[in-house]
């Protein structure tokens, strides 16, 4: 694959995400060597608060001990460079542990740069001048303090095509009564769901974290299914600005936002440009309720973690952080449908690991290439052990996204049905995708995942039912095509759970 047929590609891609919206301009609130910064969002919750002190004609050592590195001293950048690869104007460092906050600040202020952002698994996002982030790469990368440092990688939703169809209201059915369902259940029969569900529906202690540009939990067909943080929950505890589990989030009942408004993460993770809550509405809509369409998975909780700004970009480094967060608020399956033709900087593979150490599920979207291309990968669907998802058509000889094997790790790979995907919008519609995409493909295979771990089935054993469980298409046993197969509930409860 030459880097113009990437470019190529990546342009039909952007279609859906290129909304630019006017940031306006940015603060700097702490030019100054000392300031104390403290915020309250428009929800009355403090975000964040940090004190700077910083000393420069004192002594050494007491400088030492005052150095605090502040928090926040200019707002994020929401523009890509023109292949959508990495945000502009902006590096990430990662200082190695036990390195002294002084010299770090001193690396930092004898460059000119500043504070963007601390993110939760340790690199500093750093604001540069736009067009010298490589230069300040190589200076970080030279320096003894430094333990890694890159772009700021975006990531690509993986979709393509156009939705279509109605919000209007069709003649009811039955089992399930979900109207879209209804019309048009090739997907859910490709799925192998209707027999499926004959055998397990899914269970509402499973909870599918949606790592993407935020949900529209107000959806009539999502509002049921969305996790809700017990330890923020009652009590006035969703919006009494005290982080009442201790998790380092102030009330993040229904999930996080990551990128806030480019300053302060906070606690609506509310879907602005789309493509999550279609994602969403593909693993796990409310189902057999008289509504819209059916999900995968009937009864799996959705965590929205929105990792993207208002334009559809989304900061690979927040998706890194929002992996872990769901680890550790209690997630068993996290779908990325978003994927980045460059390996993004260490923690994200790292977080990744946490997650699967932990048994959680990682399911992510293969980079979406013409039909049958043979092609790359792309990450995180690339990194070991991710489910990576290519997506199958109504006619199954046609499969969006690639499977193949030019990778330095070694993937689980299968395919999904996602022709005719009717998904949730964020308008609080509902849309149909006529071609196989790997955006809606990955939360089909969620919706399966979930399903075998609500049935008791462990990590491994759900992590090999996408490898024997599946059913094989084209050439016998695994292909670079369709992988091991394509994702059918029946099949692999069948194989995993000895229903
Ligand atoms: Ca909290
Ligand atoms: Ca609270
Ligand atoms: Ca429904
Ligand atoms: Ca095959």
């Amino acid at each position: 694959m030459v880097l113009s047929d990437i470019k190529k590609h990546f342009s039909v891609l952007l279609t859906f995400a290129l909304v630019v919206v006017s940031t306006g301009s940015a603060e700097l609130l702490n030019s100054t060597p000392s300031a104390d910064l403290s915020a309250t969002d428009s929800a009355g919750v403090s975000t964040q608060s940090a004190t700077v002190n910083v000393k420069e004609n004192s002594s050494l050592a007491v400088v030492e001990k005052d150095t605090i590195l502040p928090d926040f001293e200019e707002k994020l950048s929401e523009k890509t460079d023109t292949s959508g690869t990495y945000f502009v104007g902006e590096i990430v460092v990662k200082f190695k542990d036990g390195s002294s906050k002084k010299d770090q600040l001193a690396l930092i202020r004898k460059n000119g740069l500043k504070i963007k952002r601390k993110t939760d698994s340790g690199p500093l996002i750093l604001r540069v001048d736009t067009g010298d982030e490589q230069r300040m790469i190589d200076v970080f990368k030279a320096d003894p303090n430094v333990e890694y440092t890159g772009l700021s990688y975006a990531a690509k939703s993986q979709l393509w095509g156009f939705g279509g169809g109605s919000s209007g209201s069709l003649s009811g059915c039955s089992n399930p009564n979900d109207p879209y369902f209804c019309m048009d259940n090739l997907r859910f029969i490709q799925l192998g769901a209707i027999d499926g569900w004959a055998l397990n529906r899914g269970s509402s202690s499973i909870t599918i974290a949606i790592i993407d540009t935020g949900v529209n939990y107000n959806h009539v067909d999502l509002q049921n299914k969305i996790w809700k943080n017990p330890g923020e929950s009652g009590g006035g505890k969703e919006t009494n600005g005290v982080d009442d589990d201790n998790n380092g989030k102030v009330d993040d009942w229904r999930g996080w936002n990551f990128t806030g408004d480019g300053q302060f993460p906070n606690n609506n993770p509310m879907d602005d440009s789309g493509h999550g809550t279609l994602v969403a509405g593909a693993a796990a809509a409310s189902t057999n309720n008289g509504l819209g369409i059916a999900g995968v998975n009937w009864y799996a909780k959705i965590m929205p973690l929105r990792v993207s700004y208002a334009n559809g970009s989304i900061q690979t480094n927040f998706a890194a952080d929002a992996i872990k967060y769901a680890v550790d608020n209690g997630a068993k399956v996290i779908n990325i449908s978003s994927n980045l033709d460059v390996e993004p900087l260490v923690t994200y593979k790292n977080n990744i690991k946490y997650a699967q150490d932990r048994g959680v599920l990682v399911v992510a979207s293969s980079a979406y290439y013409n039909y049958d291309q043979n092609c790359f990968i792309g990450y995180p669907a690339g990194y070991t052990d991710v489910i990576a998802v290519s997506g199958m058509g109504t006619d199954v000889t046609n499969v969006a996204g690639c499977a193949n094997t030019n990778s330095q790790y070694s993937p689980i790979r299968v395919s999904a049905a996602s022709g005719n995907t009717w998904t949730t919008t964020k308008d609080g519609g509902y849309t149909v995708y006529v071609f196989p995409t790997t955006s809606l493909a990955a939360p089909a295979v969620s919706g399966i995942a979930a399903a075998l771990l609500g049935c008791y089935a462990n990590y491994y054993i759900v992590r090999e039912s996408f490898k024997y469980g599946v059913l094989d298409y084209g050439v016998a046993g695994y292909d670079s095509k369709y992988g091991w197969g394509a994702a059918h509930l029946y099949w692999q409860l069948k194989w995993a759970c000895n229903l």
